[in-house]
């Protein structure tokens, strides 16, 4: 052991002992040396800061705007029975533009995962305030921290609720649907709050540098920021390993490279293939059901039995009709390119078709429908069934669709029939349909 490490282990002891008689700070991460990167800093912790800045509102709002998607105000729509107040900006989805679903969660979920890379480098660039000793010196310290705490915890759990459901681990000792929302709505208070207090200091530390400058700056040339009244800067950094350009390199360059992994799940075409990070990202066949599948009819236990030559569909209205596949082939069918966009960001646009809502509204004695409840032969699950709005059901592109791409549909998209409707969640369109329930007041 050298002098210099001997002298070093002597002063810990003594630290130690002095913390033991109940003065000074903790050993380890609560000391300021323990914290060496001359990197960390406030300008570094800035620049992370305004790209969540720019993208975590975008990534709430797209969410927030989900769930408005879901039209949780009708019957048997809603995951989150108890949302109290945090429903009160809900709207009456609309069903046009088609690809307005499409591109908000694709949005969400895309760019969510986009950011992981940012939000890991903010944590790792103010993870010494983890650690500050003592815990608050002020009431108003102490709120700080609590918002703090609010902030990355609603944070991290977002972020992990929603990676694990994209990835379908259904994982968790409770629903995700709720959970998520009203783990948003702290997040995005929390998220007030800190703006609010650490505005002015964002945009001093980002004056503070040149950025351009910073690009210029190999890793000889790299020094620590001059210390900050936050305690950002290690109060004996240790020199540089990496230059502050090369870990805005690394950081970037993971973030382009999860971005470039994931965001082929929103498009249709070869480009498609590229996504390697979505679970449901493999090539398709060529044929004309050979596109993306959410839930396969055996994993729902849905069977060629049901589906085969004895199935009706029931309309429910003024009075009961009960329709054979034939009889509905020989309605008026229509055809329309109309997305699947699933609430874990993934999409794809067909062409369906089929018998719009509106007609066998009709054909059951209700002219001016209120919406419609659709329900699949599929026996459990939140997704068996769904209420469609007056609006939904009004489109001229609302079908009962029971043909995609010329073809009939296969099994594990719906035989004999599902629903389409512009611009629902792909959770909306519901596959098996039994029955059509249109006595739903107006
Ligand atoms: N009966 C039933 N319909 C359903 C589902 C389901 O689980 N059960 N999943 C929905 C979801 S979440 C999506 S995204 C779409 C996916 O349609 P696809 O499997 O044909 O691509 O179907 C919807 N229809
Ligand atoms: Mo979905």
């Amino acid at each position: 052991m050298s002098d210099a490490s001997r002298e070093r282990r002597k002063a810990q002891i003594a630290g130690v002992r002095e913390w033991l008689r109940g003065r000074g700070r903790p050993p380890g991460p609560f000391r300021p040396e323990f914290w060496r990167s001359p990197l960390r800093g406030p300008w570094l912790t800035s620049v992370f800061g305004s790209v969540l800045l720019v993208g975590l509102p975008i990534v709430a709002l797209t969410g927030l705007v989900s769930y408005a998607a879901y039209n949780p105000e009708l019957p048997g729509n809603d995951m989150t029975p108890s949302k109290g107040l945090l429903g009160f900006y809900l709207f009456d989805w609309p069903t046009s533009p088609v690809w307005l679903y499409r591109l908000t969660q694709g949005t969400h979920v895309v760019l969510g995962l986009t950011l992981v890379p940012i939000l890991l480098a903010k944590l790792w660039s103010v993870i010494p305030k983890l650690f500050a000793w003592p815990p608050f010196r002020s009431p108003a310290q102490l709120l700080e921290r609590a918002s703090l705490l609010l902030l990355v915890g609603g944070a991290v759990f977002e972020f992990v609720t929603g990676i694990l459901n994209i990835q379908l681990f259904y994982v968790f000792p409770f629903s995700f649907y709720p959970a998520h929302l009203y783990g948003a709505w702290i997040f995005l208070a929390a998220l007030v709050v800190h703006v609010a207090l650490k505005l002015p200091r964002l945009v001093t530390a980002l004056r503070s540098r040149g950025f351009r400058q910073e690009m210029r700056t190999d890793l000889r040339d790299t020094r620590p920021e001059p210390p900050d009244p936050d305690g950002l800067v290690a109060a004996a950094p240790a020199p540089a390993s990496m230059s502050r350009r090369g870990l805005l390199a690394f950081v970037g360059g993971g973030s382009l490279t999860v971005l470039g992994l994931s965001v082929g799940q929103t498009m249709d075409g070869p480009i498609r293939s590229t996504a390697l990070l979505a679970p449901h990202g493999r090539g398709y066949g060529p044929g004309p059901n050979d596109f993306q599948v959410n839930k396969t009819a055996a994993s729902v236990g849905v069977t060629a039995a049901q589906t085969g030559p004895g199935w009706r569909l029931t309309l429910l209205g003024a009075r009961q009709v009960l329709l054979t596949r034939q009889e509905l082939l020989d309605l008026p069918l229509h055809t329309y390119r109309l997305p699947i966009a699933c609430v874990e960001g993934w999409s794809t646009e067909q062409e369906w078709t089929g018998v719009r809502l509106a007609d066998l509204a009709r054909l059951c004695g209700v002219a001016e429908p209120g919406g419609v409840q659709a329900r699949s032969m599929q026996q459990a699950g939140y997704f068996n069934q769904v209420s469609l709005s007056a609006g939904q059901v009004a489109d001229h592109r609302s079908l009962l669709a029971l043909r995609v791409n010329g073809a009939d549909l296969s099994l594990d998209h719906g035989f004999p029939a599902r629903i389409m409707v512009p611009n629902a969640p792909g959770v909306h369109t519901t596959k098996w349909v039994r029955e059509l329930d249109f006595r739903v007041p107006s």
